[in-house]
């Protein structure tokens, strides 16, 4: 008896394992990023936690100015408390008449000059980080629609897809109201992420906070940025300029897998929703990549 169970137990198992893997092959090559979402929570009462590189840089320089100026606001609100109690008339019936104090005036330039160069060196040293989009593993053109975004992989020769907001009646369980997409960025984790930003017909604003990115997608020109996501997840970001009646339903989500897990994808995207559009004519009209071009050639 005791046999029997063995081996039906055993093909049971063994039924399950070639389900598993059959179920894998066809699993979506992005699942894993649902493991770690960084999206804007209730409450949130500071930046998103950094999944990049580029912003935990954004937030150092922010809470070391942050403390800087809290310094000065102590500082300076304790001496005019201490002003107001020690020199009023009340206190003064016969007031000084100097005007003028040497030391004094030498520490109030030296000292705010020397806040001054203690900002600046880390916010340049930042600006030039930011703007170094020199040698990306790979490239991908974001491009503004009234109202939705456009992913062209400069690669993967084809892979041009859009992607939209998912609507409110059409969630699942798992997404994120006004935040999830229907078709996704989808990038390799730890490998240097360029984009060329532009759009087709009004201001857009391609920005990710938790990335650190934040450029405007303008008509007529390409304006770079650039990513390294260390972990595998999920991150959103928003169109942050206001560009319609539609300006909050397209948001950009970005998902950060592995490398076989990316390739996987890639094949996927490439099968199911190359060109996927819902206006498709929209999308055939060539980008203006520089229509100001000829003017350049009169002046
Ligand atoms: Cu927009």
């Amino acid at each position: 008896m005791k046999r029997v169970f063995g081996q039906i137990f055993g093909v049971v198992l063994l039924a399950g394992l070639f389900s598993h893997a059959a179920l894998a092959q066809t699993a979506d090559p992005t699942a894993a990023a649902n493991a770690y979402v960084n999206a804007p929570h209730n409450w949130q009462m500071w930046f998103p936690e950094a999944g990049s590189p580029m912003q935990e840089k954004i937030d150092w320089l922010m809470k070391y100015v942050l403390w800087i100026m809290a310094g000065i606001v102590a500082f300076v609100g304790g001496l005019m408390v201490y002003v107001m109690l020690r020199f009023n008339a009340r206190a003064n019936k016969t007031p000084a008449l100097f005007t003028h104090n040497t030391l004094v005036e030498v520490i109030w330039i030296v000292i705010p000059t020397l806040l001054l160069a203690v900002i600046i060196v880390p916010s340049i040293s930042l600006i030039y980080y930011e703007a170094d989009d020199s040698n990306p593993y790979m490239t991908i053109d974001a491009v503004g629609h009234q109202w939705y975004w456009e992913y062209k992989y400069e690669s993967t020769p084809g892979l041009d897809y859009t992607s939209y907001m998912i609507p409110d009646d059409k969630l699942q369980p798992g997404d994120i109201r006004r935040l999830t997409v229907d078709h996704p960025i989808v990038v390799p984790v730890g490998k240097k992420i360029k984009f060329n930003i532009s759009s087709t017909d009004v201001l857009h604003g391609f920005y990710l906070p938790s990335l650190g990115v934040q450029r405007y997608a303008i008509p007529g020109t390409v304006v770079t940025s650039w990513t390294i996501i260390p972990k595998v997840g999920t991150y959103y970001g928003e169109c942050n300029q206001i560009c319609g009646v539609n300006h909050d339903a397209m948001p950009i989500e970005i998902k950060a897998v592995s490398m076989d897990d990316y390739l996987a994808w890639v094949k996927v995207a490439q099968a199911n929703y190359v060109m996927n559009s819902f206006a498709p004519n929209l999308l055939s009209s060539p980008m203006p990549v520089n229509q100001f071009a000829d003017l350049a050639v009169v002046k």
